[in-house]
């Protein structure tokens, strides 16, 4: 059925899991895993390649595509499915099993300018996280030169706000529902304790 172009593109967009299914077990279970990773970010990346099939984006990056079809009215189904795909690949890397503690030197530093504590900054993303209203991301960026919190709807990402993402948390109801059913606020609370890569966010910033 896939042409050949359609194959690669496809290949490269579903990145890798950065760990197995059941890594995050207990905070998020291996379950949540294959129905988050599986079918939802599966979904997005195949519903992208066939959105795309035949068209100059398909051979642009994921980022080129996001940038492209950002805030245009008659690609908003290309955007919302590049930006989950995106979305995604960048919150899977955001997690690690035995994530939390403390940031590395040189993040702990920027977290510090702008929030004063790593706890202020915890809550302060947790705030994001339970305010959203809705479907979406929270996200630790950096704007200009300094850290900031920014929460988004549905699949919208602050790359297309001039800022560069740290890491992500997603706040969709499908990313905790089976684990933690409506208390998004005891995901989000367990995340930022054991989860959070703060290694992650501190690569992303010499990035
Ligand atoms: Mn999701």
């Amino acid at each position: 059925m896939n042409n050949t172009a359609n194959e690669k593109v496809s290949g490269h967009i579903l990145s890798p899991l950065p760990y197995a299914p059941n890594a995050l077990d207990p905070v998020i279970s291996a379950q949540t895993i294959s129905f988050h990773y599986g079918k939802h970010h599966k979904a997005y990346a195949d519903n992208l390649n066939k959105l795309i099939a035949g068209t100059a984006l398909v051979s642009m990056p994921l980022e080129q595509i996001i940038a492209e079809t950002a805030g245009k009215v008659d690609k908003t189904a290309i955007f919302n499915n590049a930006a989950q795909t995106w979305n995604h690949t960048f919150y899977w890397s955001s997690l690690r099993p035995k994530g939390g503690g403390e940031p590395p030197a040189v993040l702990k530093k920027k977290i510090e300018e702008a929030f004063n504590t790593v706890d202020q900054c915890r809550k302060e993303l947790a705030a994001a996280a339970n305010s959203q209203f809705g479907s979406g991301w929270a996200w630790l960026v950096l704007d200009g030169d300094r850290l900031k919190v920014v929460k988004t709807s549905n699949a919208d990402t602050p790359l297309t706000k001039g800022m560069k993402p740290l890491l992500n948390i997603d706040i969709w109801e499908h990313a905790y529902y089976l684990d933690y059913h409506n208390r998004r606020i005891d995901y989000v609370d367990i995340v930022l304790g054991k989860l959070i890569n703060w290694e992650f966010a501190a690569d992303n910033l010499g990035r």
